[in-house]
């Protein structure tokens, strides 16, 4: 067991309308989230976040579990819709009391309360109007923002802006495999990045105004290895390396888009540079007080002119997978941090690793599940920590994904990453092996 610096960050994040439920109470809003999971088709077994892990109405238990683990900090998302029903105007005095009396249960339990502002759950009323592809969302989120600051601010650790605007551009906007469902390609894939980048940079402003302490967002991240020594294989790679670690970090910690997502753009749809407006990124590069990294497993890259990224992702032969198919790829986290530092220097702020988790076949027997393969893969990860601050990264905390099973989007309840099981017909809750080793190992 490797040490970590003294004052470090023990957490589990979670997001809104992956536990909450409860989609038609308090006032909440629909987001694009309850359209999708509503559409046929879209998720496997036809699966909502209708009821989820009903967190809702049970947050004081869940929060007695993260207690009872031993967790210093919790990062957890508030649903845009709940706060603003209809994206703009309103606010929604219900939803906002709803994440103040779990900020208070948090505290009260000597946790520290980590808020995203958007992880993923659009008002559907904003989609209407175009979503990410009209530039007004921006201003739309900079107006939310000021309204969760203004009733949060005193009290929470660290603001995360957006969480990981890339799988919002790749998945709900080029591919279609998340909502809203678009399958674009370049053109509406980087308007959505620019206008998601435009609205992060508003919403700091905004929560720095509101009296926020610590303000971030949360990007996923992933080296990109080329498959072979093939030519192709290594040009795939650095266009993916381009669009999923640089697009959106470039902008953030150095005010311009990197130079090969530009020539890239300008070939396959030149007017979606118009989109960017003087000022914009000045906005976009606001100074941040940490960096969050999401960290699952490399981009392992095979060329493949099809796929409007020009790449093929595929697992990393020879190493263990998860129940996803993920690959569990430790040292990958260790570059990912370093590359992180390479590139950016002291314009990199402080990093937390804001996700981190696999997802397992798990099941519960005899009130126990053993899943010794999540506690391995969360030392690997810690460990793989470790080195990275050894080689001069600055990483203060670790968030497991996640807190307990949840509704894992587009595979629905099929995939679960939780340290807690849940049970989703009787929504009890059962700590798994792994949260009594990570108790064990936060103890120290
Ligand atoms: C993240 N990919 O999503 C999200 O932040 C979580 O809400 C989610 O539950 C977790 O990871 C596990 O999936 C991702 O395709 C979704 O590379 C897809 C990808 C990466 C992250």
């Amino acid at each position: 067991m490797s040490d970590l610096p003294a004052g470090f960050v023990w957490g589990a994040a979670t997001a809104a309308y992956q536990i909450e439920g409860a989609v038609a109470e308090g006032g909440r809003g629909a987001s694009v989230w309850d359209t999708f999971s509503h559409t046929a088709g879209r998720i496997k077994n036809g699966d909502t976040g209708d009821v989820a892990c009903d967190h809702f109405h049970r947050y004081k238990e869940d929060v007695a579990l993260m207690k009872e683990l031993g967790l210093t900090a919790y990062r957890f998302s508030i649903a845009w819709p709940r706060v603003q029903p209809e994206g703009r105007g309103r606010t929604n005095a219900a939803g906002l009391a709803f994440y103040d009396a779990l900020t208070d249960e948090l505290l009260n339990a000597g946790i520290q309360p980590w808020p995203t502002l958007f992880h993923w759950d659009l008002p559907q009323a904003l989609e209407d109007d175009g979503g990410w592809l009209n530039r007004d969302t921006a201003h739309r989120f900079e107006d939310y923002a000021f309204a969760v600051g203004e009733q949060l601010a005193d009290r929470a650790a660290g603001f995360m802006t957006l969480n990981e605007p890339f799988v919002v551009m790749a998945l709900g906007y080029m591919l279609g495999i998340h909502a809203p469902g678009h399958q674009l390609g370049l053109a509406g894939g980087f308007a959505s990045a620019h206008h998601q980048l435009l609205a992060h940079g508003m919403a700091v402003r905004a929560l720095r105004e509101a009296g926020a302490r610590q303000v971030g967002i949360a990007n996923n991240y992933a080296p990109a290895w080329p498959a072979t020594d093939r030519d192709a294989d290594h040009e795939a790679a650095a266009q993916l390396d381009a669009l999923h670690n640089h697009l959106f970090t470039d902008p953030l910690l150095r005010g311009q888009y990197p130079a090969a997502v530009l020539d890239l753009v300008s070939t396959h749809a030149p007017e979606a540079l118009n989109l960017i407006q003087s000022g914009d990124l000045a906005t976009i590069a606001a100074p941040l007080d940490f960096l969050g990294v999401n960290y699952y497993q490399p981009d392992h890259v095979t060329a493949d002119p099809q796929s409007p990224f020009g790449a093929k992702v595929e697992g990393v032969p020879g190493r263990e997978r998860t129940h996803f198919g993920w690959s569990v790829v430790p040292e990958a986290l260790t570059q990912t941090l370093t590359d992180l530092k390479a590139r950016y220097g002291d314009d990199c702020p402080p990093i937390y690793v804001t996700e981190s988790g696999c997802s397992q076949p798990d099941v519960l027997i005899d009130g126990r599940v053993r899943d010794e393969a999540r506690s391995r893969y969360h030392e690997a990860h810690l460990e793989a920590v470790a080195a990275a601050i050894a080689r001069g990264a600055d990483v203060r905390g670790y968030f497991a994904w996640s807190l307990m099973d949840n509704f894992e989007w587009a595979e629905g309840y099929s995939q679960r990453f939780g340290l807690v099981y849940v049970d989703f017909e009787t929504q009890e809750r059962t700590p798994k092996d792994s949260f009594h080793w990570l108790k064990r190992r936060i103890g120290g």
